[in-house]
């Protein structure tokens, strides 16, 4: 399939018409049109219960949205994922995250075997191990019980544990501090560590490859620090746990491969949340809670595979995505979540969705040039939100569809609190569709020179997301929502979602520029003058000898 494919396919071409003929439709209009809108155009599964009715569509966009799918085999395409088939073109990979929380007695087979007896098998291991620790039988080298937990990973190794251990926290056990190194910037480790005791801290190396620069980095120090204290070799085995795929690497680095904690090549890093990468999760809220969020995951898989598309969640908020970015033009999408533990959802979000589709060439290798591929992903907690950045999404120039996340009963009752927050989520996304006139401004009383900057234009596209509790289960249910919405999308745009070579040749410069940056002799400098000149100036700001460049 080609890029002119997506353009040239009949349902492109009709909604681009479609776009043309009903661009003015106000958000106004259309609720006015439709008595039902606000309970038709809904959908749910789950325990998700997802309201659309305030994106900018009608039924007959809807019908295009969903012909486009068709036209673009997504049905083949999630097929093909289940199946196991090699998806990820540019790395010849199977992407089977699926496989993670795939029940006990399903089978899916990768080059013959069966990865879902490897999952479950690994799950088990990890609830052993996680069950010793939180009951104080795994003792540190001096006796004493486990008390602090270090997840020491980057990107996909640290994003989805950081976001499920703060969106979990209330199930999590509360005599057990849990932290989070991933900044080669020396100060995360110092932070981190410096009000604990050795022997009664255990490190987890998570790191697919176990050869990732600042992992490994923070890994080699996390060593030097224990063995300040420790003093003995032979103590690392009780304080040193590997999460990866590389027996090897870890072995080569002192853990025991019996104190391994295997995934495999088929789960793509920030995929990776539900594989033995969740190890600090399962330590936080304990294996059976672990296991309730691998059901919720499964549950949104499920009906992504089965669900008719008009009905699909996934399918649905990939389809409203596209429609806001190709034919809306919005650039950004913002991710608002009226719940605080979901505080770093939206930067787990921003891995998974832009890292997945930020992408300018086709499966083919074809440049993409007569459409967008992935939006800029972004967000904050409400209600914080409204008192800083909102302003631009309410009265800006840009158009910012939001989704609005929020759950009906709070885990924590403190008064009327919660009634207050979600009153905000209600009342943004219906300011956000409706606004409010210049003529209904100056109605009430507001004089004709202050009016229009009081006015609201409106018709500004939001969703609602809407669950009971913010559960375990319904956690792993959000994420395969946007897991799948990201598929959905990347599957119509003809990309690799599952690939990230744009991570790599700042990598590779890097490499280049360490040695550059610490010998002690002067340096050949050989990079453009900017470059060059930035070395120099750091060189000499470190008082090391001026450099020999081109210059
Ligand atoms: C995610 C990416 C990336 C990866 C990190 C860490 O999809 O592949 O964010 O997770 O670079 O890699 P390791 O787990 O191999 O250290």
């Amino acid at each position: 399939m080609t890029e002119s494919t997506l353009v040239q396919t009949s349902a492109w071409r009709a909604l681009v018409a479609h776009y043309q003929a009903n661009r003015a439709i106000h958000l106004r209009d259309l609720f006015a049109q439709d008595a039902m809108r606000g309970k038709q155009l809904t959908a749910q599964a789950a325990g998700l219960y997802l309201d659309y009715s305030k994106q900018r569509v009608t039924a007959e966009t809807l019908r295009l949205l969903a012909q486009l799918a068709r036209e673009r085999g997504l049905r083949a395409k999630i097929d093909a994922m289940f199946r196991g088939d090699k998806i990820n073109a540019t790395e010849n990979r199977a992407v089977l995250h699926i496989a993670l929380r795939a029940p006990r007695a399903e089978k899916i087979f990768v080059d013959g075997v069966n990865v879902v007896a490897q999952v479950h098998a690994v799950l088990d291991k990890m609830a052993a191990f996680a069950e010793r620790v939180r009951d104080g039988e795994w003792t540190g080298y001096t006796g004493k019980r486990i008390r602090n937990v270090l997840n020491i990973g980057i990107g996909g190794s640290d994003l989805g544990p950081v976001m499920a251990y703060e969106a979990l926290k209330y199930y999590s056990a509360r005599d057990l501090t849990f932290r989070f190194i991933s900044n080669v910037d020396g100060a995360d480790f110092i932070e981190a560590t410096r009000d604990l005791a050795a022997d009664e801290t255990l490190f987890i190396i998570s790191s697919k490859t176990f050869t990732t620069l600042e992992t490994m980095t923070n890994a080699r120090t996390a060593r030097a620090w224990f063995l300040a204290r420790a003093r003995d070799e032979n103590a690392i085995a009780k304080h040193f746990v590997a999460v990866s795929t590389n027996t090897d690497a870890v072995r080569q680095f002192g853990i025991d491969p019996a104190h391994m904690f295997e995934f495999w090549d088929w789960v793509g890093g920030r995929y990776s949340m539900d594989s033995a990468i969740g190890l600090s999760t399962m330590l936080a809220i304990g294996p059976e809670n672990f296991r309730a969020l691998l059901a919720g995951f499964h549950a949104l898989d499920e009906h992504f595979r089965t669900a008719p598309f008009e009905q699909n969640l996934p399918v649905l908020m990939g389809l409203l995505g596209v429609w806001n970015n190709n034919f809306l033009d919005a650039q950004t999408v913002a991710v608002l979540p009226y719940a605080q533990y979901l505080k770093r959802f939206p930067a787990y979000l921003q891995q998974l969705t832009m890292e997945s589709n930020g992408k300018h060439v086709t499966l083919a290798g074809e440049s993409i040039s007569t459409y967008q591929t992935g939006p800029i992903y972004w967000g904050e907690p409400g209600t914080n939100g409204q008192h800083s950045f909102y302003q631009l999404i309410h009265q800006g120039t840009k158009l910012i569809p939001c989704d609005f996340i929020g759950f009906a009963n709070p885990l924590d009752s403190l008064g009327d609190h919660h009634d207050i927050l979600m009153s905000n989520i209600f009342a943004q996304a219906e300011a956000l569709a409706f606004g409010k006139t210049i003529a209904q401004v100056e109605a009430e009383g507001v004089p004709a020179w202050l009016a229009p900057h009081r006015a609201f234009m409106g018709n500004r596209p939001s969703s609602v997301i809407l669950a009971d509790k913010l559960t375990p289960t319904t956690l792993g249910a959000l994420i395969a929502l946007y897991e799948h919405s990201v598929f959905t999308q990347g599957a119509l745009w003809d990309i690799d979602s599952f690939d990230q070579w744009g991570v790599e040749l700042g990598k590779v410069l890097a490499k280049k520029i360490i040695p550059e940056l610490e010998s002690v002799a002067a340096p050949a400098l050989r990079h453009d003058s900017s470059t060059n000149a930035l070395i120099q100036r750091y060189r000499q700001m470190r008082g090391r000898a001026d450099t020999d460049s081109d210059e």
